[in-house]
């Protein structure tokens, strides 16, 4: 399981910091960078339906779409991830939209259903960073505040995942984690 993949380890190993593409990984779930109708899109949403196949948007037709903040979760089909958490970012409209707590219910909802299904391992890609436009550095921020926090609290046994698709996040994550764990 994920033997070729090269990752960093914070938190006494239940975070782990790995470049490259979230469908490949072999984890119990995913997260994805959805938007309110659950129906597709680009980036990252493209990619994992693309890997899951036409099962996942008729799974996600018949949850029938997700509020901003929110996270729903559908079988991960012909991936090797057994689930998918489909969690809709907000749109960066210049910081006075409660962006950044939107943005930290994504992860929080997400870690949530997360502990309410067999799942002992999930990925999280960057969320609201690319089509949706959030600075990176501060989305990196609340991922990794957001995410630690649920940890302490909630004894959750999952090790999470962040999963940086482009140079720029993950070093924005590495930076952190190293300066904070
Ligand atoms: N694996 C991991 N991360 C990825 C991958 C991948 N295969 N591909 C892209 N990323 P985005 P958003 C990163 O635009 O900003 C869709 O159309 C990418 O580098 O996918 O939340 C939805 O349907 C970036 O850091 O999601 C929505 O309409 C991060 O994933 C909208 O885009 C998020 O970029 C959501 O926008």
């Amino acid at each position: 399981m994920n033997k070729e993949i090269v990752f960093q380890e914070f938190l006494g190993g239940r975070v782990r910091l790995v470049e490259g593409d979230i469908t490949r990984l072999d984890v119990d779930a995913i997260v994805n960078a959805a938007n309110k109708s659950l129906l597709g899109g680009g980036g990252v949403d493209g990619a994992i339906h693309r890997a899951a196949g036409p099962q996942l948007v008729e799974a996600c037709k018949k949850i029938g779409g997700c509020e901003t903040g929110n996270a729903v979760i559908t079988p991960g089909f012909n991936l090797k991830a057994r689930y998918v958490i489909h969690t809709v970012g907000p749109v960066w409209q210049g910081g006075n939209h409660d962006e950044p707590g939107l943005l930290a219910s994504c992860y929080r909802k997400s870690l949530e259903l997360a502990s309410q299904h067999p799942i002992k391992s999930i990925a999280f890609t960057n969320i609201s960073t690319g089509i949706y436009g959030f600075p990176k550095e501060a989305a990196a921020q609340v991922a990794i505040n957001t995410t630690t926090k649920f940890l302490e609290i909630n004894d959750l046994s999952s090790i999470v995942w962040f999963v940086c698709f482009d140079k720029e996040n993950y070093n924005l994550y590495l930076s952190h984690l190293s300066s904070k764990y």
